[in-house]
Formats: structure tokens, C-alpha cells, sequence
């Protein structure tokens, strides 16, 4: 509950249903919906008290999408498209949280979950090819099927510094902000972080607090959002290219790959009328500007200049605008952030940047940061650090499969899974938008949409066929992470220190873990074709 308290309920023991999805988010709650509407029993799990999932947790002020919402949403149903009208180009977390609530309330979906419950394990029983999964609040449920739809990310993660909770006064987390709000208004603000949540809030927080510290690590590329009203033309626009759109989304070449025809002009000029043009629409979209822009460092260095000039052009303090001018990575290799004035909030009077590469933070204290150089007293620390992505929820879990193997130890070199879906060892689990899955670089919706037909359609044939065991073949799997690997070398990508390569998390293997390749929904659908290919069924 949004005050702290827990609803009573008694236990769920000894239940016995055909599927258990774990999470209530965008993937949960669709995977909810198709398996009730094909006639499997279901018990579904939400650690938080609402559905929603990421726009559930992340309340931070500022909190906004970065592809249109228009196209952020759901496609499995025209009359809820239709009917669901979003107010601005990008909405902002409020919105899209009552739209899951929506379609959670439309479908009547909430009684399949069971609320502030948290899955702490679950145990595949060989002999009856079922799970166990036990939770926090004592339920002990037996499932065939075990889907996890437990979110890229969802496990926030405070930074890694010492004295991290030492802080006196009220630190705050990106990724799990109080339900409430909170008014900085008068405070002095610290905010540990520049990535998109940093970007996001930094703008909104300034305008509230008496002054605020932005301790920057690495510099970030971001482009302005240009987020506004969605007016009738863009939805009149929107609909007019729908069908077009839908077949590009349900076509065989979902996934990253890039469209090579789209290759730069040969002058200068041209292009730079292009990065003028696509600056100007603004969002992500700047990434498409060329083909070629994520495998050649050459082209990639001309569009990262200009964004960088553009920064020169918005920052009045050139010393500040070049600390906020990315150098260490090529544009795209860590998510772009969509912003709306970023970059001009460091031409206010209230407003500080501290570079953490110049002067690392070695400390937090009792009453604020302290660096290598100076001691900054606050009111309240703000941590947007990211998360724990792709395996931090998964790894959370006690999951243990075929011989009592832990699903921790099977990955401790890092994310293995065949297409991203399922794991070696795992049978009956399935992992929506997992490791190894375009998931986190493409319209998670579309991703989440794409895996979990996929699951309902391997579960209706495994039922007709009366088969009741379904695992990733060891073979295939290395063969697919291998693919991931693979395609990911060709790519610029690995060039930079992200959490797409689990560099954020001190420790954890450098493996880049979307799937950045081309085709990846007509290879999952030739796999289903062919019987399962790459899979053992029994
Ligand atoms: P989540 O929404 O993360 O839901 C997972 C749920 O599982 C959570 O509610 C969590 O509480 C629950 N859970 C996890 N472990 C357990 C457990 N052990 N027991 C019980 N419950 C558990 N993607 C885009 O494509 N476009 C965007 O514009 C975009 N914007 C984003 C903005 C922010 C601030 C963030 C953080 C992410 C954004 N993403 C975006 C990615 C976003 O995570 C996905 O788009 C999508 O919402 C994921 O849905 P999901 O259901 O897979 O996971
Ligand atoms: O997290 P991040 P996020 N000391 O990991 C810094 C989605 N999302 O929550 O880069 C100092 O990107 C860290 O520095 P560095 C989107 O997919 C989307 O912002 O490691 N600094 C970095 O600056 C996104 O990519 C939206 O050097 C430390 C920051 O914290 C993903 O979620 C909005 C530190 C973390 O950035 C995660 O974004 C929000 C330390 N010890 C999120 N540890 C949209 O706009 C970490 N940092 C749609």
C-alpha cells in the first residue's frame, strides 16, 4: 500500500495452477491476459501493490517515455488503441501509469495477482515437470509453466561508494521514489547521477530546489525531447500510417539491425542539413539519422560532434559545457537520453556541476558528499544510478532448475539463453524480453508483445500435443549467445562502459546482453515451426 501498509491475506498454499507469472508490468500483465483467455489457470505475483511495473516504481519528477506513446502502447487490442488517448507526444509516468491500470481494470485482470508479494524462489521438481515457487508472504504454488516477466529494469541500485547510507537526512532513489512526491522547495539537492533519470529530473528538481549539486561521472549524449500536446493531426497522421506501421512491427525483420540503404550523403553539407533537421524534430529518432551510424566510428564521431557543438551552443559556461560534452564513448553506445532542458538548466544561478572524473566523490557523510577536493552539505541526496539491468530480478530470485542447479550459478560468466526466452536447465521457465532478446533497444512493448504470443503459442502446443516438458538445448543456447556476441563485436557497442555490457555493476561480466541483430522475430517464429527447433520437448 502507498502508506506503508501490507493487506492481510492468507496464504496461498499448496495452490496448484497450469502457469505462475511473476511481475505486473507491461509484460505481466499481457502474458496474464493470453493465458487466462486460453484457458490455462494462472496465479500471478507483483511485489509492489499496483500493476504497472516500471512506471509503478519510477515516480521521480520528470519521469517521461522516450519513444512516442502513441507507439509506446499496447497493439493486441484496436479498440484500446483506439480508445486510450494519450495527452502529449511523450507522456509523462502518471499517464502511462494509469493507462496499465486501465487495461488492468478493463480486462479485469487484478484478480489473477497477488499483490505486495514478493517471489523469493522457485524449484523445478524433475519427476512431476512442475515448479515451486514460494514468496514472501508464505504462498507455496505448484505451476507447469513458470513465466517471468520480473522487468530489464527493475532492480535499482544505489551506487557504490563508501558511506553510501550514511546520509542523515532523506535519500531518494530514480527507480523507487515515494508514492507521495516530493517537494524540494527551499532544499539544498544532491543529485548522484547523468543518465536518462538523472537528465529526466535534474530540469524539474532545479526548478524547486534552492540549490542543486549535479555530481556527473561520465557525460551523457542527449537530444531534446520536443515533447507537446498530442494534437488531431498527429493522431489523424498517426492512424493513416498504422497499417504500414503494424506490418513493419508483426514483419519478420523485428529487431535492431539498421537499415544500410540509409547511408550519409557525400557532403559535408548535407549532412549536416540532416542532423540540423532531425535536432529540430527532436527524441531517439537522432540515432537513425544513418545506417552505418552504430558500426563506423567515423561516421559516429561527426553526429557525436554535433551534438556536442550543439551543447557548446546551450551552455553559456564553456567551462561547464565542455564537462558536459560526452568524449568517452560514440553516440548510441549507451542509451541515448531524451531530455527537455537538460543541458540549459547549468545556465541557472542555482545550479552546480561537479566532475566526479576531475574530483571523485570519496565519501558520503552524515550531512552530505564529500570529494576530493570539497565537502557539499545537503538537504537531500537524490541517486539516479540505474539498475541492476537484464539479470539483477532474475538473480534476486532463488531459482533452481534441473539437478538443483541455481540459476545464479548457471549465469555466473554472465546471461546465457537461447533467443532470450528460455535457459538451459530451466524447463517450463520462460524469461519475457530476457538476455539475449532485442528487449531494451527496441519498443519494449513491441518486444514484450512479440515474446509472450510466442510463449502462448509454445503452451497451446505443448497442451494439444500433451507434452509437459519444454527446455533449451544446451547446443542451441551456445550457439545463440555466441549469434549475440557475435553481431554485438560488429557493432560499436561494446566500445562503451554500459549497462547494456553490465559495466555498471562493479563485478558483474562484461557480456553485451540485448540482441542487437536484424530478423529476430522470424527466426523465433522459424524455431516454433520447426517443432521447437533448438529445444528438447517431452
Ligand atoms: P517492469 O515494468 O520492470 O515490471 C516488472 C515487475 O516485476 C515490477 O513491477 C517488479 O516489481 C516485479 N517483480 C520483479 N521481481 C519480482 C519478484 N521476485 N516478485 C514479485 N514481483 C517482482 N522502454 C521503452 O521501450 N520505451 C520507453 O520510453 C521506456 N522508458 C522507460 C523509462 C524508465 C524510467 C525506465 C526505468 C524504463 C523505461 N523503459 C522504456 C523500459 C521499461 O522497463 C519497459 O518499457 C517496460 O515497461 C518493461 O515492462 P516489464 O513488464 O517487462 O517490466
Ligand atoms: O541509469 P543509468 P538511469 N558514482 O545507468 C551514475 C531507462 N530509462 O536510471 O555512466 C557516480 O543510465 C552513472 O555514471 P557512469 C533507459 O533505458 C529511460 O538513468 O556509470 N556516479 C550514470 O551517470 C536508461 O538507460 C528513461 O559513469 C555513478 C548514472 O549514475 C535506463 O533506464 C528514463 C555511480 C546511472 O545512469 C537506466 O537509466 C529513465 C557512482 N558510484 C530511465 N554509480 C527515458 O527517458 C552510477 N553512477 C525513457
Amino acid at each position: 500500500m502507498a502508506d506503508g501498509s501490507v493487506v492481510a491475506r492468507a496464504p496461498l498454499r499448496s495452490a496448484e495452477v497450469d502457469a505462475v507469472v511473476v511481475g505486473a508490468g507491461f509484460g505481466g500483465l499481457y502474458m496474464l491476459y493470453k493465458l487466462r483467455e486460453q484457458g490455462f489457470s494462472v496465479q500471478g505475483f507483483e511485489a509492489g501493490d499496483d500493476v504497472g511495473g516500471t512506471w509503478y516504481w519510477n515516480r521521480y519528477p520528470g519521469a517521461r517515455c522516450d519513444i512516442p506513446s502513441l507507439f509506446y502502447s499496447y497493439k493486441w487490442s484496436d479498440e484500446l488503441q483506439r480508445d486510450w488517448k494519450w495527452t502529449e507526444k511523450y507522456a509523462a509516468q502518471p499517464e502511462i501509469h494509469a493507462y496499465a491500470r486501465h487495461v488492468a481494470d478493463r480486462f479485469d485482470l487484478r484478480p489473477m495477482i497477488a499483490f505486495e508479494t514478493r517471489v523469493l524462489s522457485a524449484t523445478f521438481d524433475e519427476t512431476a515437470d512442475r515448479w515451486s515457487v514460494v514468496t514472501d508472504r508464505g504462498d507455496e504454488v505448484s505451476c507447469r509453466w513458470l513465466i517471468m516477466a520480473t522487468g530489464c529494469l527493475s532492480t535499482p541500485r544505489a551506487p557504490a561508494i563508501p558511506g553510501v547510507n550514511s546520509f542523515a537526512v532523506t535519500t531518494y532513489h530514480t527507480g523507487a521514489w515515494p508514492h507521495e512526491g516530493v517537494d524540494f522547495t527551499g532544499q539544498r539537492v544532491g543529485v548522484i547521477g547523468t543518465g536518462s533519470s538523472g537528465i529526466q529530473s535534474i530540469p524539474i528538481i532545479a526548478e524547486q530546489a534552492k540549490r542543486v549539486t549535479v555530481f556527473q561521472r561520465t557525460a551523457n549524449f542527449s537530444v531534446p525531447a520536443r515533447n507537446g500536446p498530442l494534437t488531431e493531426r498527429d493522431l489523424a497522421l498517426f492512424w493513416k500510417g498504422y497499417d504500414d506501421y503494424m506490418a513493419l512491427v508483426k514483419g519478420p525483420g523485428m529487431g535492431f539491425g539498421g537499415n544500410p540503404a540509409n547511408a550519409p550523403p557525400e557532403t559535408p553539407e548535407a549532412r549536416q542539413a540532416r542532423y540540423e533537421e532531425l535536432w529540430a524534430l527532436g527524441g531517439a529518432g537522432f540515432l537513425a539519422v544513418w545506417g552505418n551510424l552504430l558500426t563506423s566510428l567515423e561516421v559516429n564521431d561527426e553526429a557525436a560532434t554535433f551534438v556536442r557543438a550543439k551543447i557548446a551552443e546551450m551552455v553559456k559556461d564553456p567551462a561547464v559545457a565542455e564537462i558536459l560534452a560526452p568524449r568517452d564513448h560514440p553516440i548510441g553506445t549507451k542509451r541515448i537520453c531524451v531530455d527537455t532542458g537538460y543541458y540549459e538548466t547549468f545556465n541557472r544561478p542555482n545550479v552546480e556541476l561537479v566532475n566526479l572524473r576531475a574530483t571523485p566523490i570519496e565519501e558520503i557523510t552524515p550531512a552530505g558528499v564529500r570529494t576530493s577536493i570539497a565537502a557539499y552539505p545537503f538537504d537531500a541526496l537524490v541517486f539516479a544510478t540505474g539498475f541492476d539491468a537484464m539479470t539483477g530480478a532474475l538473480r534476486a530470485i532463488d531459482i533452481r532448475g534441473v539437478g538443483g542447479v541455481e540459476l545464479r550459478d548457471a549465469w555466473a560468466a554472465g546471461p546465457r539463453a537461447y533467443l532470450g526466452l528460455a535457459i538451459a536447465g530451466f524447463p517450463n521457465m520462460f524469461v519475457i524480453t530476457g538476455p539475449g532478446s532485442p528487449s531494451v533497444l527496441s519498443n519494449m512493448i513491441n518486444s514484450i508483445e512479440q515474446h509472450v504470443e510466442w510463449i502462448i503459442r509454445c503452451l497451446g502446443e505443448m497442451r494439444e500435443t500433451g507434452r509437459s516438458r519444454i527446455e533449451a538445448d544446451e547446443a542451441a543456447q551456445d550457439a545463440w549467445v555466441a549469434h549475440v556476441a557475435a553481431v554485438a563485436d560488429k557493432t560499436l557497442f561494446p566500445r562503451a562502459a554500459s549497462w547494456y555490457m553490465g559495466a555498471n555493476i562493479p563485478g558483474k561480466p562484461r557480456v553485451f546482453m540485448p540482441y542487437i541483430g536484424a530478423g529476430y522475430r522470424r527466426k523465433c517464429d522459424e524455431v516454433a515451426a520447426a517443432g521447437y527447433e533448438g529445444f528438447v520437448v517431452a
